[in-house]
């Protein structure tokens, strides 16, 4: 099982390359690294096998965060009642809103171990395409949190950190049309 030593930290250079398009159909690698990232997200979530093997939860994450520079990436959270757990493959994001949105408590990452305070803008609607573990074709329609939270490990697949969207003269400067997320 993947504990926080496997996790490729930001002072890695891998972590800020952009990430090559894995294989279709899925091998069996593709397939034992998403069940491995599905497995970690999920164990990090556990109370107590968190505390076990000293993890920190987490409602994603990405290949190359564990040493994978493939487009791969794995969420697992509920939201608004509604279970968002995806193993997906290549995911691209087709259309996105003019609209933005941003976290108001920001974003944290399993890469970052400082705090890095200020709004991180992202689209407020997007929709993703992308192949499931099993090679078939997916097309995903998100708003608000779930947009948020898959921008931010598509994101990973770009070598982008979330850090890199917080304005450094004022890091808490947001448009007035953008929707804070509470
Ligand atoms: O967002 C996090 C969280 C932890 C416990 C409960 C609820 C939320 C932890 S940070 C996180 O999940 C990252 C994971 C990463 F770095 F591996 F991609 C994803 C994320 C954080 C914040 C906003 C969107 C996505
Ligand atoms: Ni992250």
């Amino acid at each position: 099982m993947l504990t926080m030593k496997d996790i490729v930290r930001d002072d890695q250079a891998s972590l800020r390359e952009k990430s090559i398009d894995a294989t279709l159909p899925p091998t069996k690698q593709t397939k034992e690294a998403l069940d491995k990232m599905m497995e970690f997200i999920i164990n990090g979530q556990d109370e107590d096998i968190a505390e076990k093997y000293n993890l920190r939860a987490g409602v994603g994450v990405a290949a190359p965060q564990i040493g994978i520079n493939e487009r791969l990436i794995v969420v697992h959270f509920d939201y608004e009642d509604k279970l968002y757990s995806y193993k997906l493959i290549n995911p691209k994001i087709i259309s996105h809103s003019v609209e933005l949105t941003y976290l108001a408590n920001g974003e944290g990452c399993l890469s970052v171990d400082e705090d890095y305070e200020g709004y991180v803008l992202r689209y407020a609607r997007i929709t993703v395409k992308a192949f499931n573990e099993n090679g078939e074709p997916l097309k995903i329609r998100l708003k608000g949190y779930p947009a948020v939270v898959f921008q931010h490990e598509i994101d990973h697949l770009n070598g982008i950190l979330f850090y890199d969207h917080i304005n450094e003269v004022n890091p808490f400067m947001a448009p007035e049309s953008a929707k804070a997320i509470e």
